[in-house]
């Protein structure tokens, strides 16, 4: 029977295992320069008994940092960082993608190039507070990216993608997903644009489409995955019709051959009701690999795979207190307690000091 422990290929990436690192925003790249360093190779390097790691969300380009101490990858000292944290993982046998990011709106200017103002689709201000250097502050209104700038933008994707496979790694994902630039375009919440990148869900799903054609062509599309939430509330977004929507992006997702999908299946931080939304229906509109991803634990990753809804499962806060998950599931064995307290930002606690088993 297949379950969580059979190997699977995701286009041409070899995993050993179905069960998969999520993307986690830890905060620990060196500064100045949001460099990564050597603590982040032996965190990603435990953790490489993972089928396949998901690296937190890297910033392509100055101007889409959002958050205090991203390692990015733009710079060339940013990328012999991450070539040094993908030797790590690979002399352990794993298998490691970057998670390229730009965060649209979901930033401050005191996190951005001269103070600039965070870009987005349309110059509407998100509910809540900016993580700084110098603690919460509110979000501002962003401006709305001109439709002259739309192909800067597709070409920081292209050459993060570039840079991303210079570092070494075995492929990419696009992160489309919770709020950041990419889903901002997609949802009718964040996109009130009136030229051929707003009004319409092929529209709105233009500039995912363009990112994917220019970083496909760096990698070959067996080599890329893509990661989009369909119902996720968090950095104050909505859509209209939802089910709509995402059944568009995996249709129009199924023909490029991805290596796979990559489905946050649930809301973070919702005060309101979760719209209604068939997985079912968008796993039968993707022609393709889906990764299921929302506080599945290992009864439920078996069974979403044995059921055939999904071909693998992404774990997060499991994975930042269990270096070892995957052997932990295997002999069935407890798990670590994540501390929260240490999730965002500090040193070795909270990040390469949880045990494994004896
Ligand atoms: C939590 C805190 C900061 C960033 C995401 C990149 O939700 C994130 C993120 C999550 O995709």
């Amino acid at each position: 029977m297949t379950d969580l422990f059979t190997p699977i290929k995701l286009g041409r990436i070899e995993l050993a295992n179905r069960i998969v690192m999520a993307p986690l925003t830890r905060n620990r790249a060196a500064l100045p320069g949001n460099l990564p360093q050597d603590i982040n190779a032996t965190y990603y390097a435990q953790r490489a008994g993972a089928g396949l790691i998901i690296t937190e969300a890297t910033p392509i380009s100055p101007m889409a940092h959002g958050y205090p101490a991203l390692p990015g990858i733009s710079t060339p000292e940013q990328i012999a960082g991450w070539k040094k944290i993908t030797d790590a993982v690979h002399a352990n046998g794993g298998k490691i993608v970057m998670q390229l990011w730009h965060v649209g709106r979901i930033s401050h200017p005191s996190l951005l190039p001269d103070n600039a103002l965070p870009v987005a689709p349309s110059a509407i201000k998100p509910a809540g507070q900016a993580f700084t250097y110098t603690g919460l502050q509110d979000y501002v209104t962003p401006r709305a990216l001109t439709l002259e700038e739309l192909p800067g933008i597709v070409e920081e994707y292209r050459v993060a993608a570039q840079n991303a496979k210079d570092a070494g790694f075995d492929g990419v994902e696009v992160h489309s997903a919770n709020g950041y630039l990419l889903d901002q375009f997609l949802r009718d919440g964040s996109n009130h644009r009136t030229d051929q990148y707003g009004g319409s869900i092929p529209s709105r799903t233009r500039l995912l489409l363009e990112v994917l054609s220019v970083v496909c062509k760096v990698w070959g599309a067996e080599r890329v995955g893509v990661r989009i939430s369909p119902i996720n509330p968090f950095n104050d977004m909505r859509d209209s019709y939802p089910q709509a929507l995402f059944n568009h992006v995996a249709e129009a997702l199924s023909s490029f051959d991805l290596a796979y999908l990559h489905v946050m299946e649930i809301g973070i931080g919702a005060t309101e009701a979760l719209p209604v939304f068939d997985f079912a229906e968008l796993r039968r509109a993707y022609k393709g690999n889906y990764m299921a991803n929302g506080s599945y634990d290992k009864v439920r990753g078996n069974a979403v795979i044995a059921s055939g809804q999904a071909d693998c499962v992404a774990y997060g806060v499991p994975f930042i207190a269990n270096p070892d998950l995957v052997e932990r599931f295997r002999q069935d064995a407890s798990l670590n307690a994540a501390d929260p307290n240490t999730f965002y930002g500090g040193g070795e606690q909270g990040y390469t000091d949880y045990p494994t088993l004896a």
